[in-house]
């Protein structure tokens, strides 16, 4: 059994890195961090762009059949809403289908004007993220909830990918690094949320944890592929699987990672030694996950179903 669990390890594409910064100027300089979904046997990727004139984090798409090649549009799918809590670009996008609708779930950063600067820091400007939703049908009109958790900065959050007795569910990271889940008929209002897990120490997990993609769902549970860090500063992958009745109940957390930066494009980059998900979907019997690698590429990594349910 301990063996089993040592030998669950994501593979790369041999195609990796899939997606690179082209030569618009929207998107020339990184590219990362993509939501996926499937949607009509496509693989939709709602990615991180960024381009050397304002260097401002907005969303491109992508669109493939067989979730290797993908055709990108030309022009960003998503600017955000350009509200003010959105000044400073919006991030990570997490992405789930429910009937007919994409629900998008991202980060959205602006200034902090109650935080003390460092005459040091390049920018002079503290940045605060906060969660922020909008829908879709077709990723060209949008319906802007802007920030649904009003009071609290956070980020690395995602809802889950059906409704339960009219609710919709919810997974976020307070500014305590505390990843949470709440339950609401509402989508911009959560009353109550609840405490699921956090740092673990003297784990490959130690200094930092978020979600990666949205839950999904399988016999076993809930299946989170998530993200770590310790304290050098290395993001790597693990899974969780969540209680399919009552998410707030872990049943299973990585011992070790299932993923980690080892090739050229993830250990060199924008940000070095970074492996980080929004976006998995499940295809020919195999999970397909889609990451931004150092946070200038994206790269796919992929392993059997079956390995990932059997972990436990
Ligand atoms: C996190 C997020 C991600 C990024 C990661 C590594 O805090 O901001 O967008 O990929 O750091 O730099």
């Amino acid at each position: 059994m301990l063996y089993t669990i040592f030998m669950v390890k994501l593979t790369r594409a041999k195609e990796n890195p899939i997606l690179t910064p082209s030569d618009l100027p929207w998107e020339n300089m990184l590219v990362f961090n993509p939501a996926a979904v499937i949607s009509d046997d496509k693989i939709y990727l709602l990615y991180r762009a960024l381009g050397t004139n304002d260097q401002i984090s907005r969303f491109g798409l992508a669109i493939s059949t067989d979730g290797i090649h993908f055709t990108r549009q030309k022009e960003p799918a998503y600017y955000g809403g350009g509200h003010e809590y959105e000044a400073f670009g919006i991030e990570d996008p997490r992405v789930v289908k429910i009937d007919n609708t994409f629900y998008l779930v991202y980060t959205a950063i602006s200034e902090d004007k109650t935080a003390i600067v460092n005459p040091n820091w390049i920018e002079k400007i503290a940045k605060i993220p906060r969660i922020a939703l909008s829908t879709t049908t077709d990723f060209i009109n949008y319906i802007e909830y802007d920030i649904i958790i009003p009071d609290i900065p956070g980020k690395n959050a995602s809802l889950f990918p059906k409704k339960y007795n009219d609710e919709y569910w919810l997974l976020f990271r307070d500014g305590n690094g505390v990843t949470r889940f709440a339950n609401s008929p509402k989508l911009d209002y959560w009353p109550e949320t609840y405490p699921l897990f956090t740092k673990r120490e003297g784990f490959w997990d130690c200094a930092r944890i978020g979600i990666g993609a949205p839950p999904i769902e399988t016999e076993k549970g809930w299946l989170l592929f998530y993200h770590g860090v310790d304290e050098t500063t290395t993001y790597r992958l693990g899974i969780m699987f969540l209680d399919l009745e009552d998410p707030r109940k872990i049943l299973y957390r990585s011992p070790q990672p299932i993923f980690e930066p080892q090739t050229d494009y993830e250990k060199f980059g924008f940000i070095p030694n970074v492996v980080f998900t929004c976006g998995a979907v499940e295809k020919n019997n195999q999970y397909f996950i889609y990451y931004g690698a150092a946070d200038e590429v994206i790269g796919l990594a992929t392993i059997e179903r079956k390995l990932v349910l059997n972990l436990f």
